[in-house]
């Protein structure tokens, strides 16, 4: 497989192996996105809050989950950010 497919086919694996856990299958409630932020990207969401906060940020529907187009929209912000730090130094 191509890289870039390599690449789609791992982001869709991640967002089920954590959104597959409660309730929705499809979607992430607030612990699975927590799970996946603090696994999968290394934040840290020790602090209730920011959990909280990012869960409003990322979930543009108001429905109060994260499913699969909103995550990918982070996923997609998070790149443009690190592409900008990479090409800064
Ligand atoms: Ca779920
Ligand atoms: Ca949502």
């Amino acid at each position: 497989m191509s890289q870039l497919k390599t690449a789609m086919a791992i982001l869709i694996e991640v967002f089920h192996s954590y959104s597959g856990k409660e309730g929705d299958k499809y979607k992430l409630n607030k612990s699975e996105l927590k799970n996946l932020l603090e696994t999968e990207l290394e934040i840290d969401g020790g602090e209730r809050r920011e959990i909280k906060d990012m869960m409003r940020d990322l979930d543009a529907d108001g429905d109060g989950e994260v499913d699969f187009q909103e995550y990918v929209t982070m996923v997609a912000a998070m790149t443009m950010v690190f592409n900008e730090f990479f090409q800064k130094y």
